[in-house]
Order: C-alpha cells, then sequence, then structure tokens
C-alpha cells in the first residue's frame, strides 16, 4: 500500500491555501514545542466575552484525569457562529438548504438565521428551557434543525441530537440516559421520496413508561402528514415560534461549559453520552475547518453528513458558521432521484468543496461513471473523506471520476470523541498517498503502542493513542465520568486511546486500519457488537448470539451474526426475516445483520469468553487462519460453525 501511488500538492492548492509544507512543519513543531502559545494564539480566532488567561490545564493520568482549555474565558458559541458575522455578512448566505426534492432549495441569511435562532431560542424558554438543561433533538435535514441547535447553545443548554434513522427503542434509551425533558421533532421527514414517521416514532419511544422525563414535544412542521397530538404536552414549532421576540441576548457560557452530547457506540455497554464543551470545541472545529478544507471566504462548501452525527455538528454547522462560511444542508440521499445527485447539486449550487463518506463514494462508483457524467462538477477545488478507511479503488474513482484529477483529497481521521479532526493532509502542504490519512493536525501527537503499551519508533504497526490533550477533545462521558477514564485513558496508561489500529509508512504517514475493538464501522456508522447482540438475544426464540463485522464491498463491514435458538426453535428462513426486522426495529434500520448464521453452539475459552476472533475469520471465510483454537472449551464448535458457514 505504502508502495502505491503519491500524489504531490498541486500547484493550484498550494498557491491559495494557508499553509504550505514548510508552514505546515514549524507550525506543527511549535504547536507540539509549546502549545499554551500555539493555542493562546489560535483562541483568538473566537469572540470572547471575557478574555482568557489560561490556555491548556490537561494531564492524562488517570488518577488525576483533567482536560481543561481557556478555562477562565467566557463565551457564547452562537454569537460566535452568527452575531459576529452580521455586521460585515449579514446579508450573505449562511445555509444553502438543498431539498430531498430537487426542485426545493432556498438560501438562508445569516441575518435570518440569526433572528431564527433568537427566536426559537425564546421559544424554548418560554418552554421553560434554562442553562444546563438537556434537549433531545430528532430531526430530518432541515434549516430548523440547525436552528434548533444554535438556540440551545444560545441559551446554554446542551442538545443532544439523535439520528432521525434511528427507531423509538434507540431514541427512547438516549432519552433515558441524560433525561431530557424537551424534546424538538418534526411530523415526517422526507427521504428518497419517501415519508419518515418521526412524531411516530417520538410517540412510541414516550410510550415507554421507562422513559418518563419528557414534558414537552416541539413539532416542526414539515410534509404535514397525519400525526397523533397530545394535547398537554406537543407543541407546533410555528406556534411557539409566531410571537417570539427575535432579541434573546446570549448566555455568557464559560470555555469549559457544556456545549453538547451525542451518543456514540463503544465495545461494551449501551452508548455512551460524548461530552463536548464550548470554549476548546469551538476553537479546534473552527481552525480544522478552515485549514483542512482551505476554506476562504465566499467559498461554497457542502458537507453531506448528517446532524445525528459528529461529522454534521462540527463540519456542517459549527465549525464552518464560525468561519462565516457557506454551508449546504441536504435533506436527501445521494442515490434519488438517481446516483446522477450528488454532482448535480454540486453544478446547481457551483460546491467547491465536498467531503462525503467512503460508502457513498463506493455506491456512486458501482452504479458506473455515466451517472457521475451528467454534471460538469467544475467548481469543485477539493474532495474529502471521512467514517471508515478509504480503499484505494474507491480513492482513485473519487479522485478521477468525482474530481476529474484536478482536486486534492483530504482523508480525514477522527472520532466523535475528537471533536474534530485530528489526522489529514492539508490541501497546500501534503503529498497525498490513496489510502492514507497521512499526517496530524496541529497539536496533535499520535504514537503507534504494542499491545503492552510500548511506544513504537519509525515505520511499525499498532495501535493508535494520542499522546496529548488538544482543544476539541471530549471531557466526559454524561453522568459516567469513571467509564471515561475507564475506556479511553486505562488501557495504556498516559494516551488517551483511540480504539483504533493504524500503521506508519517511512514517511510518517498514519494509515488507519480499523478498529481493535468491538466496534463495528457500517458505512461509517459505528455499533457496537453488544448493542445487536443484547437485541437479538431479547427476542424470545434466540438462547445466545454473537456479532462480528465482515469485508463489505459497499459498506465497508457488513454485520455478519451467529445465533443460537432456544432447542424449541425452528431454524427457518422466516426466522432469519424475522430477526432482521427484529434488529431493525430495536435499534434502527443502519443496525440491520446482512447475514445470520444459525450456530449449534459458540467458540468459547474455558471462562466462558466469546472468541470474536474465530468468529471473524469464519465470516470472512480464512478457515485457514483461524489460529490457536486449542483453548476452547470446546474446539468441535468451530468445525460445526464451518461447515454451516460452507454450506450456507
Ligand atoms: C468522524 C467519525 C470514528 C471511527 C474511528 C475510525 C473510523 C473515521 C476515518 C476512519 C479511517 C478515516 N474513521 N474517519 N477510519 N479513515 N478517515 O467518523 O466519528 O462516528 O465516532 O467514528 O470511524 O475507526 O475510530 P465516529
Amino acid at each position: 500500500m505504502s508502495d502505491g501511488k503519491v500524489y504531490p500538492v498541486k500547484e493550484a492548492a498550494k498557491s491559495r491555501a494557508l499553509v504550505d509544507k514548510d508552514q505546515y512543519m514549524a507550525m506543527y513543531k511549535e504547536s507540539v514545542d509549546n502549545p499554551d502559545a500555539f493555542w493562546g494564539e489560535h483562541g483568538k480566532r473566537l469572540d470572547w466575552i471575557k478574555p482568557y488567561t489560561t490556555v491548556k490545564n490537561t494531564t492524562y493520568d488517570r488518577n488525576n484525569l483533567s482536560i481543561k482549555w481557556f478555562e477562565d474565558g467566557t463565551l457564547n458559541a452562537s454569537v460566535n457562529c452568527l452575531d459576529r458575522h452580521l455586521a460585515e455578512r449579514g446579508d450573505q448566505t449562511a445555509i444553502i438548504f438543498e431539498g430531498d426534492d430537487p426542485a426545493d432549495s432556498r438560501h438562508v441569511t445569516y441575518r435570518e438565521l440569526h433572528q431564527e435562532t433568537c427566536k426559537f431560542a425564546n421559544a424554548l424558554k418560554s418552554q421553560g428551557v434554562k442553562k444546563g438543561d438537556i434537549v433531545t433533538i430528532y430531526m430530518p435535514m432541515l434549516v430548523e434543525t440547525a436552528v434548533a441547535m444554535l438556540a440551545c447553545a444560545r441559551i446554554g443548554a446542551m442538545h443532544s441530537v439523535v439520528f432521525g434513522g434511528f427507531s423509538p427503542e434507540a431514541l427512547g434509551a438516549r432519552i433515558k440516559d441524560g433525561g431530557a425533558k424537551w424534546v424538538v421533532t418534526a411530523d415526517q421527514g422526507v427521504r428518497g421520496g419517501r415519508p419518515i414517521p418521526l412524531k411516530k416514532n417520538v410517540d412510541a419511544a414516550l410510550n415507554n413508561p421507562e422513559v418518563s422525563t419528557v414534558e414537552k414535544v416541539i413539532v416542526v412542521k414539515r410534509t404535514g402528514g397525519d400525526i397523533q397530538w397530545q394535547e398537554d404536552r406537543d407543541v407546533w414549532f410555528h406556534d411557539i415560534m409566531a410571537d417570539a421576540s427575535v432579541d434573546c441576548p446570549p448566555e455568557e457560557m464559560s470555555a469549559e461549559d457544556p456545549l453538547f452530547m451525542l451518543y456514540t457506540s463503544g465495545s461494551t455497554g449501551t452508548p455512551k453520552g460524548v461530552l463536548h464543551t464550548t470554549g476548546g470545541y469551538m476553537v479546534y472545529a473552527s481552525m480544522t475547518h478552515e485549514y483542512v478544507f482551505d476554506y476562504q471566504q465566499g467559498d461554497i462548501y457542502w458537507c453531506t453528513a448528517d446532524f445525528g452525527w459528529i461529522t454534521g455538528h462540527s463540519y456542517i454547522l459549527y465549525g464552518p458558521l464560525a468561519n462565516g462560511a457557506i454551508t449546504l444542508l441536504f435533506e436527501g440521499v445521494p442515490n434519488y432521484p438517481d446516483s446522477s445527485r450528488i454532482g448535480k447539486v454540486v453544478d446547481k449550487h457551483k460546491v467547491n468543496v465536498l467531503y462525503t463518506a467512503p460508502t457513498a463514494i463506493r455506491a456512486l462508483m458501482a452504479e458506473g461513471d455515466q451517472y457521475m457524467k451528467q454534471s460538469s462538477r467544475e467548481s469543485l477545488r477539493l474532495l474529502g473523506t471521512v467514517g471508515e478507511p478509504i480503499n484505494p479503488e474507491a480513492w482513485e474513482w473519487y479522485y478521477n471520476v468525482v474530481g476529474d484529477e484536478r482536486c486534492p483529497i483530504v482523508d480525514t481521521w477522527w472520532q466523535t470523541e475528537t471533536g474534530g479532526i485530528l489526522i489529514s493532509p492539508l490541501p497546500g502542504a501534503t503529498d497525498l498517498k490513496p489510502g492514507s490519512a497521512t499526517l496530524p493536525f496541529f497539536g496533535v501527537q499520535p504514537a503507534l503502542v504494542d499491545s503492552d503499551g510500548n511506544v513504537l519508533d519509525g515505520a511499525t504497526e499498532g495501535n493508535l493513542v494520542i499522546l496529548d490533550s488538544w482543544p476539541g477533545q471530549m471531557r466526559t462521558v454524561y453522568g459516567d465520568h469513571e467509564r471515561f477514564i475507564l475506556t479511553y485513558f486505562s488501557t495504556y496508561p498516559g494516551t488517551y486511546f483511540t480504539g483504533d489500529g493504524a500503521r506508519r509508512d517511512e514517511d510518517g504517514y498514519y494509515w488507519i486500519t480499523g478498529r481493535v475493538d468491538d466496534v463495528l464501522n457500517v458505512s461509517g456508522h459505528r455499533m457496537g457488537t453488544a448493542e445487536i447482540e443484547s437485541a437479538l438475544v431479547a427476542h424470545p426464540l434466540v438462547a445466545e448470539a454473537a456479532v462480528v463485522g465482515y469485508p463489505h464491498d459497499i459498506k465497508g463491514q457488513g454485520i455478519y451474526v451467529y445465533v443460537t435458538l432456544n432447542h424449541d426453535a425452528d431454524p427457518s428462513d422466516e426466522l432469519k426475516t424475522e430477526l432482521v426486522q427484529w434488529v431493525r426495529k430495536e435499534i434502527g434500520p443502519v443496525a440491520s445483520p446482512d447475514l445470520i448464521q444459525w450456530a449449534p453452539g459458540l467458540p468459547k475459552t474455558r471462562s466462558g469468553k466469546i472468541m470474536r476472533r474465530i468468529l471473524r475469520k469464519i465470516a470472512a471465510n480464512e478457515h485457514d487462519s483461524l489460529g490457536d483454537t486449542s483453548t476452547l472449551a470446546d474446539p468441535s464448535v468451530v468445525e460445526d460453525l464451518i461447515e454451516y458457514r460452507e454450506n450456507a
């Protein structure tokens, strides 16, 4: 792989970018040698109400863990995204909304977005929301979703956005964990021409007696479709907006006050509420957005993510708006009305920067070039990817066909936990290698360690850790600080453990190889095997289940399920279909099993641990390299499973 092609920095990119190779190296050195001076300077990119006098106050010592940035400064995130741009570019577009229907689009200026945000902030207050409260947002991709997030930020409430593709059960679990009293939703969403019953899902989630904290459900009218209405609980967004004042003084927030939480899957247990605070997150999101995408005033920037994921938070909303950017918000899907859509939206809005996921690229690639060729895409200058490793074939297709060999690709590696991009090329500074996320951003010190935690030198492969803090780092797991310390700072003490494996080549370039824990990455969506397993065993006919990932051409990883049934159950194809539906209902369509294999028994150690390593090999059809099976309680189980796999 490292022997593959190298794409040197393009002259066009270099001549306009903020930094070239030498400047990158000098700034990087300064950022790790003297983080206080470096971030002290770059923190000024925000408007502070009370300027900070201290910058970095962090320790990764697990007995004494503390992560604080700019801690005595105060600010408001919505002011940085809105108010401060009004004088200079109040009438400039902030958001280009492109609807699911290609005939539906509109521009929202900074002034309009500011007004709507202030009004909704007042409306939230009228519903009792105060600083420090949690508001769950379960919405399609609408301007109102951005307004709801910014309005929370304005009054110091934490938003907790739950992906609109999640099931009522998954939504309910996330509401329950945080104890939100307010949910913002829409009557229905529309994706690919089909309605998504969001309000109905909220009703179902709240019907569960265990989800008991919600007092008000605020409903945006998107389709006008039929919904049920609970008089004492449900309110229309447009009703509470109607007489809300446009004047809403921002709440003065400490740099370390929470901005939002966002649930993400880990290797064990239920999803974790990743908590980000205000100052460091905003500095880091805006700075990475500017440098990685070489964002300059007037550029039209499009990130195709959903607000339900961290990419939507940092690189549709907070980063771009803090930079006064024009950010495109897309309600639809890449293959509706057909697979030419992405290219056509690029042409329609003259998009300069396109940031999307490998899974979307692979899906479009599989449809053939003719769809992409229906657009000129001549406005494009830069391409980006995020969410999972991009295979070199998909990279080359993105580069050659989508970008017409003209646009550098920034392969950005980061996580919900990191708040912003940690490893990525900078377009004017970094030679590209297809499939490599390349080099660290300013202030980020990656390292590879072996399983004993020894830091490895030179060209090598290992577990990816980060040696010191950066401003955008998460601060805690909501309601469970112990879990935060245990998950990220205890595996390799003194470092932040990413859960990813990586290789480093002779040039110091990082190649992310994927998760080394039990987290799946299906189409760029993170999912814990434990979550899917617990959904399966909740089915009355399932005795035991084990879930592993296996290589999948489009999704990157597919979901492979081994199920042991109760002895009275009939292992039929109908039951397989039923189990797929069951998981979709319990978690959501993103968690649909791709393959289910009946397993008379599962390979376990004598202490009862399922040996996933073996199950992964069987799922990948790598029967010859199962490794040591002698520690199994019953090695014959493996033979049975292989036989089943071959006859499947
Ligand atoms: C931003 C985001 C994080 C996990 C991460 C890694 C994988 C993300 C990647 C990548 C290879 C990239 N990942 N970007 N792997 N190359 N450019 O995706 O956050 O949803 O929390 O997922 O995604 O495995 O650990 P999140």
